[in-house]
């Protein structure tokens, strides 16, 4: 497995090169163009300057989260193709690149969901919390003044200000998606891109909704095993898989996270590996990620993950702002070195057979 983190790009992430660099076991880091719309076409040039900025620091590029989709391409609009032949233009730039993994989400709308970006936790460290019961009684084109209030000043992945403004526009656009539309729409992009991907051996990873249900009636189709496997059996191509995010797939307490890996297998192109500690049902917050922490068991996730031999990318996800950091809500450095320390020790152990 490779060690990574999510990096958010010069002049906009507090936790620099430099210092990822210097988390013990780090191999490269999850970036984007952070600057690029839904459907904006990347060009090459700008790739491969931000590929030299994170090899100058000595580190590579293991893989973009996200390359975005345009909501034309998941509602089926009329200039889907039109947003298809962009993708397909900055997977090539990526390709030519020597970048081959991709995540990517078919998110309604929204991006994942928090409520609260720094609920207080007893030890004074900060996390973000889910609660359905908020969700349930919030007008959803007020979500961004809700998140954009919590996120000390940083703009959150998904939640970008130009997005926003668009949401009533949005929340159009999916009138009478349901989710059979989005999974077919969602088919209809994975064979379109398939000649690029095979061409270039490129992998695609889908991203689980997060949380894993229906939120503001909008359609999900990421939430579990069978929609996982729906997805990765529809389009039978190697380039075609999943990121496998036990956070997101962990809000739902139903999943048996060790089982939805093995059922993956090798369709598992990306790791984000975190727990979260359900507090009742529809309630949630981001925990450590040690297992006695949360509610998952991440010694049995790694070992799922050991076991079906994945040796792709791997990264702790959402870790808790301490020791004081201002970060963008989940991504300061000191909780998410922790958590890669952690998964990394487990590992070791693992590979050593010192556990059971
Ligand atoms: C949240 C992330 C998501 C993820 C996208 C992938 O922190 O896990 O925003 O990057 O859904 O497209």
């Amino acid at each position: 497995m490779k060690f990574t983190m999510r990096w958010f790009g010069p002049g906009f992430d507090p936790v620099t090169l430099d210092k990822i660099r210097q988390v013990p076991g780090i191999y490269g880091v999850i970036t984007t163009l952070y600057g690029k719309q839904p459907g904006e076409e990347w060009k090459i040039e700008e790739i491969q300057e931000l590929k030299e900025k994170v090899q100058e620091a000595g580190l590579v590029i293991a893989g973009i989260e996200s390359v975005n989709i345009h909501d034309s391409i998941k509602t089926g609009g009329k200039d889907r193709d039109m947003y298809i032949e962009n993708y397909i233009a900055s997977l090539t730039a990526l390709a030519r690149s020597d970048i081959k993994l991709v995540c990517y989400n078919f998110m309604p709308v929204f991006d994942w969901t928090r409520t609260d970006l720094a609920k207080k936790l007893p030890d004074g460290s900060t996390t973000m919390s889910y609660d359905q019961k908020i969700i349930d009684n919030i007008d959803p084109e007020k979500m961004f003044e809700l998140i954009d209030s919590k996120s000390d000043g940083f703009i959150l992945p998904g939640w970008e200000p130009a997005r926003m403004e668009k949401i009533k526009e949005l929340f159009q656009m999916y009138q009478g998606i349901d989710e059979q539309k989005l999974f077919n729409n969602l088919v209809y992009f994975l064979n379109a891109i398939k000649p690029v991907c095979e061409q270039y051996e490129i992998k695609m990873a889908i991203h689980p909704d997060d949380p894993g249900w229906s939120v503001f009636g909008l359609p999900r189709i990421v939430t579990d095993k069978r929609k996982l496997l729906d997805i990765v059996n529809a389009v039978d191509s190697s380039f075609n898989g999943v990121t496998l995010c036990t956070g997101s797939l962990g809000s739902n307490p139903l999943n048996d996270i060790p089982d939805i890996i093995h059922g993956l297998k090798n369709k598992i192109h990306f790791a984000h590996v975190r727990n979260v500690k359900h507090n009742s049902p529809g309630n949630f917050e981001e925990s450590a990620h040690l297992s006695r922490e949360g509610s998952l068991d991440m010694y049995k996730i790694m070992k799922a993950l050991y076991d079906i031999g994945f040796e792709g990318p791997i990264r702790p996800d959402h870790g808790r702002n301490i020791w004081g950091e201002v970060s963008v809500p989940g991504y300061g450095l000191y909780d998410r070195a922790l958590g890669l320390c952690y998964l990394n020790g487990l590992l070791e152990a693992i590979e050593k057979r010192v556990l059971p």
